[in-house]
């Protein structure tokens, strides 16, 4: 890889930014520069990188770029992956969020839980400073993570979950399991890691952003435990089987991506969780 990084001074910068917002297409930027001295492939990184930073920090889409998303094009209410049938319950686009039911059968659900409550620990949060991990009071669940296709079970979790928001399997983090216990909750968070905080690129190294999360409701709480979005108003009841999808097209609160775990009134809540990486998580 070429580093231009060092030649895109602050002044180019500012004038790409400026040629882009008045409405001048890349073409023209690029035929700019090329007539200013710089070769061809300079210029169009310099560019690119400067826009996708620009926007990524205004918290905009950035064009061209994918991001995970069901087959929701011809409106259908079933989506069949990998020869299971999906419901489509609701969908909206700010934030881009979907609910699914009977993603996950009953024995399924029934299995992960076994599988994963001898692993329980007290789930923790990240350190912003470092990218490492601690217990927080605004986490009051226990938890554990699977590796990536450590059981066929996850494997066919997994490629269930590829196909029906189209992103590859190598992207995603291994499963985690959630319980919370009566009183337990997730307050409200973004799932995306913050640019600002220094542990984040260090967590970035293994695959990227993360651009996408499914929650996968277990069991069905008596009382509580619902998976609230403050930015909208929305809570996803949780019941078992179903599950809540939502993307991020950037680390931003324009996402509108807040959401949290509400504390659990009467019952146990289990969720499995799936995050989904920009690129291969390794
Ligand atoms: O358990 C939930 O509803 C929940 C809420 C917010 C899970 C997560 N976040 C998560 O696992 O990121
Ligand atoms: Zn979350």
């Amino acid at each position: 890889m070429t580093t231009t990084s060092t030649a895109i001074t602050p002044e180019l910068r500012a004038w790409i930014v400026a040629q882009a917002e008045a409405g001048f297409p890349p073409e023209d930027v690029l035929a700019a520069m090329r007539s200013s001295g710089w070769p061809e492939d300079t210029a169009i990184e310099a560019m690119e990188t400067t826009l996708t930073e620009h926007l990524q920090a205004k918290g905009k889409p950035i064009p061209g770029r994918a991001l995970p998303e069901p087959p929701m094009d011809e409106a259908a209410t079933t989506l069949v992956v990998g020869g299971h049938e999906v419901k489509v319950l609701m969908s909206m686009t700010l934030p881009r969020v979907v609910v699914f039911g009977g993603l996950l059968t009953d024995a399924e659900c029934d299995e992960l839980i076994e599988l994963s409550r001898p692993r329980l620990v007290r789930s923790e949060t990240v350190i912003n400073e470092t990218g490492g991990s601690e217990v927080n009071t605004a986490r009051t669940s226990d938890g554990m993570f699977f590796n990536r296709a450590e059981y066929p079970l996850c494997q066919r979790i997994e490629q269930r979950i590829a196909e029906l928001v189209r992103w590859p399997e190598v992207n995603g983090e291994g499963l985690q399991v959630l319980r919370y216990r009566p009183g337990a909750e997730y307050k409200p968070h973004h799932d995306y890691f913050d640019p600002i905080h220094p542990g984040t690129p260090t967590i970035l190294s293994r695959g990227g952003q993360r651009v996408g999360t499914l929650v996968m409701y277990l069991n069905t709480p008596t009382r509580g435990g619902a998976t609230t979005f403050p930015d909208v108003g929305l809570e996803v009841a949780p019941v078992k089987g179903n599950a809540v999808f939502f993307s991020y097209h950037a680390p931003h609160v324009a996402t509108k991506t807040l959401h949290g775990g509400a504390p659990v009134l009467e019952g146990e809540k289990w969720v499995a969780t799936k995050w989904l990486r920009e690129r291969e998580f390794i």
